[in-house]
C-alpha cells in the first residue's frame, strides 16, 4: 500500500521530492483499507494465543479439543407456523393454539438458558451450525426463543460480533419457526427506560431482520410502560405475547399483595391491549405445582387467551409446576435442551416430552432428534467452561430471594469477585430484606438489578435494614436506586414506600407517571450521521438501532472491530484460546469467502518484548508480530 500511494503522488512524479518527503506527507499513510481483514484476524489469534482472552483468564479450562459438529438436516424445511403467521396473520397462531390439545413447546436453549446457565456467553457461530438441525427436524416445535433478553448488549460487549447479524443468520436458517425474543416494554433491550420513538424503532428493526414473536413484559408489572412496545408489535403485524411477571405466592396469605386478583386484573389489562398470547413469565422460578393450575385456570376464565408459560428450574420443581400448569390448559411451555437445562434455566425439553408421552397433551417432537441436538448442545456447553457458575444443584433458596434465574449465578459470582463468597447467604437474606423495604416489587431486570445493587452495598458496608431507613443516617445509594425511586422504571403496584423514597430521593420529586414522557427525545438521524463521521463508515439501520439502545457499548465494539475484523467467524475454542503451533481452523467470513489458517510455530520473545507469529493463511506464509503483555 505505502509503494503503491508513493508511486501515485504528484511530489513523487514531479521528481521534486526529499528526504522529508516521507515525514511531511502523513497521506502516503491512508491506506484505502488500513488492513485486510484476514491480517485483523490473524492479529486477533495472535494477540489471544500470546496474552489471552480477558474474559477466560484465570478460569477454568475447557477440556474439549475440537469444534462441536451438529447434527444432519434431514429434509428441507417444511410449512411451519411462521408461515401460517405470514399468510393468516399471528391471530391465526394465537387460535390454532386454542383448538390444538398437545402442550406446545418453545425452545429457549439459545437465549434464556446460556443467559442463565453462562453468563449470556454463547457465541452465534454455536447457534447458527445448529440452526439447520431445528429447521429441519424439529418441525413440531412452537417456537425457537433466541434473541433479546440480555443477549443483545453481551454480543457486542463480550464477543465482539454483531447481535443484529446473529438474528438475520438465524433467521435465514430457520425460514419455518417462529422466532422469539425477550422485549423488556420500555426498557427496551436495555436496563433503563428509552425514549418512546427508540423503542418504537426497535421493535421495527426486529421486525425487519427477523422477530416473529415477541414476548414484552415490564419490570414492574405496569402495563403503561408496556403499552408503546405492544403497540408497535401489533402495528407490524407480528405476533404479541404480552406477560405477567409472577413473583410471591399466590397460596401464602401472608403475601397477600400478589394475590390471584391482582395476577387477573393485569391479564385483563393486557387483553385489552390487544394481546395475542397471555405470556406467565415466572423468572425466578417461584410458582408452585399447587399454585400454578389454580393461576392458569383464573387466567384462562378470565381471558380466554392462549397461555404460555415461562419458568426457571432453579428449585428444580420446574417440570412438576409445567405438567401442572398445562392439566389445567396452558397451551405452552418454555424448556431447554436437556444439556442445557436445569437449575437456574429451563426445564429439561427431553423429559417433558417424555413425561407427556401417553398423555392428551403429548408432544409432536421426535425425542432422538431431540437427544441428537442435546448431545451438540453438549459439547457446545464444554467449551464454555469459563462461564460455568459454582451453582451446581436446585436450590429451594430462591424461594428466600426470589432472584430471577439470569440474575442468581450472575450475583453469586459478583459476590465472589468482592470477595463475599462465604458470606452468600447473607447476600440471599439482605437481598429479601431489601425487597420488603423496596416495597414488595416484582423482581425481573432491571428491578432485579437494583434490589442485587443495594443487597450487595448494604452486605459490603454492614448496613443494616434500620440505618438504610432511618432519616438521620445519612447515606449515598446505589445509581440504579435513586433512579427506580424516582420513577425511571414506572410505577409499582401500590407506589414506593414513601419515607425511603424521599430519603433516596434527598428532597427531588418522583415522577408519578411514565417516564417516556419525561425522556429527552433523541434524534436517529443526527446518531447516525455523528457515528458515520466518527468512524468513517455507513450506519445502517441495524447498526442506528444498536447504538440508539447502547451508544457507548455499540462505539467500542465498532472501534474494536477495526482492529480485530470479522472474530464471529472464529471457532469458539479459538476465540477465547487461541491456537497452538500444529493447530488448523477455516473461519467463513463472507458466505462462501473462508479463511484457512494454521499457526506454524511461535518465536521466543524478542528483546523488545514482541512475539512473532508464523501462520499460513490459505497456503500463504504470514507473520505477525504481536506484544507479550502476558
Ligand atoms: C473486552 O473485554 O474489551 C472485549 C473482548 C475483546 C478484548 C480483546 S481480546 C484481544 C485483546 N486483548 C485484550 O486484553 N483485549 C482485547
Ligand atoms: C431478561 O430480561 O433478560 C430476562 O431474562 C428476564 O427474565
Ligand atoms: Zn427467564
Amino acid at each position: 500500500d505505502f509503494v503503491a500511494n508513493l508511486l501515485k503522488h504528484p511530489t513523487f512524479l514531479n521528481d521534486t521530492y526529499t528526504t522529508t518527503f516521507i515525514d511531511t506527507t502523513p497521506e502516503l499513510f491512508d491506506f484505502p483499507e488500513r488492513q485486510d481483514r484476514a491480517t485483523k484476524i490473524l492479529t486477533y489469534i495472535a494477540d489471544i494465543t500470546v496474552n489471552g482472552h480477558p474474559e477466560t483468564a484465570g478460569r477454568a479450562r475447557p477440556e474439549i479439543e475440537h469444534e462441536p459438529k451438529a447434527p444432519a438436516p434431514t429434509d428441507a424445511p417444511s410449512h411451519g407456523l411462521r408461515q401460517v403467521m405470514l399468510e393468516q396473520g399471528p391471530q391465526a397462531v394465537a387460535d390454532w393454539m386454542l383448538v390444538q390439545r398437545e402442550l406446545l413447546l418453545t425452545d429457549t436453549t439459545m437465549r434464556d438458558a446460556h443467559q442463565s446457565l453462562l453468563a449470556t456467553r454463547m457465541r452465534s457461530i454455536d447457534m447458527i451450525r445448529v440452526a439447520p438441525a431445528y429447521a429441519s427436524n424439529l418441525p413440531g416445535l412452537f417456537s425457537v426463543e433466541c434473541w433479546g433478553g440480555a443477549t443483545f448488549d453481551v454480543a457486542y460487549r463480550f464477543l465482539q460480533e454483531c447481535p443484529w447479524q446473529r438474528l438475520r443468520d438465524l433467521r435465514a436458517a430457520m425460514p419455518n419457526h417462529l422466532l422469539q425474543m425477550l422485549f423488556r416494554g420500555s426498557n427496551g433491550v436495555g436496563y433503563t427506560n428509552y425514549p418512546d420513538n427508540v423503542v418504537k424503532s426497535f421493535v421495527r428493526q426486529s421486525v425487519a431482520t427477523g422477530v416473529d414473536l415477541f414476548r414484552v413484559f415490564d419490570a414492574l408489572n405496569w402495563v403503561e410502560q408496556m403499552r408503546v412496545a405492544m403497540d408497535a408489535v401489533l402495528e407490524e403485524g407480528r405476533i404479541l405475547e404480552g406477560s405477567i411477571c409472577y413473583t410471591g405466592d399466590i397460596l401464602d396469605p401472608d403475601r397477600a399483595k400478589y394475590d390471584i386478583k391482582y395476577y387477573v386484573g393485569l391479564a385483563r389489562e393486557l387483553k385489552e391491549a390487544g394481546v395475542h398470547i397471555l405470556g406467565l413469565k415466572d423468572m425466578g422460578g417461584l410458582l408452585k405445582p399447587a399454585a400454578a393450575p389454580v393461576l392458569v385456570k383464573a387466567l384462562k376464565e378470565e381471558t380466554g387467551l392462549p397461555i404460555h408459560f415461562h419458568t426457571h428450574d432453579t428449585s428444580g420443581a420446574g417440570i412438576a409446576t409445567i405438567l401442572a400448569a398445562a392439566s389445567a390448559g396452558a397451551d405452552a411451555a418454555d424448556a431447554a435442551m436437556d444439556a442445557l437445562s436445569g437449575n437456574t434455566s429451563q426445564p429439561t425439553l427431553g423429559t417433558l416430552v417424555e413425561a407427556l408421552r401417553h398423555t392428551e397433551r403429548q408432544s409432536k417432537l421426535d425425542i432422538s432428534e431431540v437427544r441428537k441436538i442435546s448431545d451438540y448442545w453438549e459439547k457446545v456447553r464444554r467449551q464454555y467452561a469459563a462461564f460455568e457458575s459454582a451453582q451446581q444443584a436446585p436450590s429451594s433458596e430462591v424461594y428466600l430471594h426470589e432472584m430471577p434465574g439470569g440474575q442468581f449465578t450472575n450475583l453469586k459470582a459478583q459476590a465472589r469477585s468482592m470477595g463475599l463468597e462465604d458470606r452468600w447467604p447473607e447476600v440471599a437474606k439482605t437481598y429479601a430484606e431489601v425487597n420488603q423495604m423496596f416495597g414488595d416489587i416484582i423482581k425481573v431486570t432491571p428491578s432485579s438489578k437494583t434490589v442485587g445493587d443495594m443487597a450487595l452495598m448494604m452486605v459490603t458496608q454492614g448496613l443494616t435494614r434500620d440505618q438504610v431507613e432511618d432519616p438521620d443516617v445519612d447515606l449515598s445509594f446505589p445509581e440504579s436506586v435513586v433512579a427506580m425511586m424516582k420513577g425511571v422504571l414506572g410505577q409499582p403496584p401500590g407506589g414506593f414506600p414513601r419515607a425511603l423514597q424521599e430519603k433516596v430521593l434527598k428532597g427531588a420529586a418522583p415522577y408519578t407517571d411514565r417516564p417516556g414522557l419525561h425522556a429527552d427525545k433523541v434524534d436517529p438521524e443526527k446518531v447516525r450521521a455523528e457515528l458515520a463521521t466518527q468512524f468513517e463508515q455507513e450506519i445502517d439501520n441495524e447498526d442506528l438501532n444498536g447504538a440508539l439502545m447502547y451508544p457507548k457499548v455499540f462505539a467500542d465494539y465498532l472501534e474494536r472491530h477495526a482492529l480485530y475484523g470479522p472474530v464471529r467467524a472464529l471457532p469458539t475454542l479459538t476465540f477465547f484460546y487461541g491456537m497452538k503451533p500444529g493447530d488448523q481452523i477455516s473461519a467463513e467470513i463472507d458466505p462462501g469467502k473462508t479463511l484457512e489458517i494454521r499457526l506454524q510455530a511461535v518465536s521466543e520473545p524478542h528483546a523488545d518484548g514482541s512475539v512473532r507469529l508464523f501462520f499460513e493463511l490459505n497456503g500463504q506464509p504470514r507473520v505477525i508480530r504481536i506484544a507479550d503483555r502476558s
